[in-house]
């Protein structure tokens, strides 16, 4: 279905035909602008950007490139389209229709779980706003941006469902998705890990490379849900997710291989005196946004998480593909769980573990990355490695919460913790050095010295094409 890109606010839920819904989203509009403006990227909104924008669903037509001046981006309300008798597909409702309206009785959990997810797009944008003034190219800058204004858009694409499904509660809960911030000390933002700042671009990639793919993995499992207009909202999203995943993963990948060619060419082992981010303090940054995205799949015995599935608002990841009875009432599933003599696995019901579930397929997914930035390593014939650490290290949320848990997955006591916490999470000194490097480069075609160039560009566009239109 194509987008009317010409109308107000662009879309292709035939929104000119609902007068109620277009009222309120176009008396929200302007909130949002106000909102782009004041808390969204810091500069450069005069300036042209070479963005994509969707003109259309289909595979080919979301991925439209032109010169565009932010606060003009075409942000608009773009729904996957319908799947023909489409079915639940777990839970007590399975084999019934999709609902194209909330069921009463899952009104308010619904709501939650869109509003949860609504406000951690433009909680990212919050945290983000300050990167542009120390962007390492042109190329990284226009990157940036183009993964802020689609978080603008996501949030978008949940302020549609809350007023168009939610009446004047969803208009309510619309409002305030703009009034609480990132790190805001009366009105933060929901989830913990949206309220830590974002200040360097090491940052930056990391928190897209394992934030970012915390958003895949929970998009994908709404996707499953049974109201049918959440998960076609969040099968269209997802399509533009995996660039926000390809931003972080290649940007640590060339940190990686910049580290590892200056390595290689000065043979000189304090990296810090060759301008460059050392190996040791790429895995400590790793290991604190590692923790914190482990954190957002929430408690691994969760009563909440079992209520969705039951409900069948929200599903396993790749539910469909999964070979089992889609209810699950009788299956188990192994949780660790942690006692008096330390930490354990039990069986836990697999009702109940769907958040260790979807944090184990996050788990398995994060790792397929980091053996690619290994292989950087290896390729360069240096002999060391960037790890996962154990799931319970650094944990706020959860049965590791209450425990210090080293890397290597040793439970430590409170003095060890703090003795060694400076080796396993980034210190003030580590940020202060990696601060220190953040320096504006925006001739096209230049790289921070830090960061080796991408391998290519965008959309077949050379290296040194001007992304963004500083003058
Ligand atoms: N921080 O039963 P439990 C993205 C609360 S990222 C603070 O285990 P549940 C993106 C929980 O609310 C994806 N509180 O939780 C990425 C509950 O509170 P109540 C965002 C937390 O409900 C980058 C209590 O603890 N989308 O898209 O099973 C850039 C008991 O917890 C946290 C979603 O998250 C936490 N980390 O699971 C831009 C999907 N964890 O009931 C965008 C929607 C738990 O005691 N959300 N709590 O008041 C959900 O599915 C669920 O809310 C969660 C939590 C998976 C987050």
């Amino acid at each position: 279905m194509a987008i009317d890109l010409n109308a107000r606010i662009p879309n292709n839920v035939d929104l000119a035909d609902n007068r109620r819904l277009q009222r309120a989203l176009e008396a929200w509009q302007p909130k949002f602008i106000d909102w782009w403006r004041e808390m969204g990227p810091v500069g450069f909104q005069a300036q042209d950007v070479w963005l994509r924008t969707a003109i259309s669903v289909e595979p080919g037509g979301w991925a439209n490139f032109d010169y565009v001046k932010m606060p003009d981006y075409r942000w608009g309300i773009f729904l996957a389209d319908p799947e023909a008798d489409r079915r639940i597909a777990f839970g007590d409702h399975k084999g019934e229709p999709v609902w194209q309206d909330v069921p009463g009785e899952y009104r308010s959990t619904l709501r939650r779980l869109i509003v949860t997810q609504g406000d951690t797009e433009p909680a990212s944008v919050e945290q983000q706003r300050h990167l542009g003034a120390t962007c390492p190219s042109l190329y990284d800058l226009r990157n940036l941006f183009q993964v802020n204004v689609e978080e603008g858009r996501h949030l978008w694409a949940m302020v549609y469902l809350l007023d168009a499904h939610f009446g004047r509660d969803g208009r309510e809960e619309a409002e305030m998705l703009l009034e609480r911030h990132s790190g805001d000390a009366d009105r933060p933002r929901i989830l913990q890990a949206f309220n830590e700042p974002t200040t360097d671009w090491l940052s930056f990639f990391m928190f897209t490379f394992f934030t970012d793919r915390d958003g895949r993995f929970q998009l994908a499992a709404l996707a499953e849900s049974g109201f049918d207009p959440l998960s076609r909202t969040c099968r269209f999203m997802l399509t533009e997710e995996a660039h926000h995943m390809f931003v972080g993963e290649s940007g640590v990948g060339r940190v990686v291989q910049r580290t590892c060619e200056v390595m290689r060419e000065t043979g000189d082992e304090d990296l810090r005196r060759q301008g460059v981010i050392d190996l040791p303090t790429l895995q400590k940054y790793l290991n604190l946004h590692y923790s914190l995205s482990l954190d957002l799949f929430g408690s691994e015995v969760s009563t909440n998480a079992a209520n969705y599935y039951t409900g069948g608002i929200k599903g396993r990841f790749q539910e469909t593909k999964i070979d089992d009875d889609h209810r699950l009432s009788d299956a188990h599933y192994a949780v660790p769980e942690v006692g008096e003599g330390g930490y354990r696995t039990v069986e836990a019901p697999a009702l109940n573990a769907l958040n260790e579930r979807l944090r184990d397929d996050f788990i398995a997914d994060c790792q397929r990355g980091v053996d690619r930035w290994n292989k950087i390593i290896a390729r360069h014939g240096i002999d060391a490695a960037l790890t996962l650490p154990h799931r319970g290290f650094n944990r706020g949320i959860g049965a590791f919460s209450g425990i210090h848990v080293a890397p290597d997955g040793r439970i430590v006591g409170e003095a060890e913790w703090q003795q060694r916490r400076g080796e396993w999470l980034p210190t003030d000194d580590d940020r202060a050095y990696v601060r220190s490097l953040m320096k504006p480069v925006t001739g096209p075609g230049e790289m921070a010295h830090w960061i080796a160039a991408p391998a290519r560009g965008v959309d077949g566009k050379a290296i040194d094409y001007e992304y963004v239109r500083l003058a």
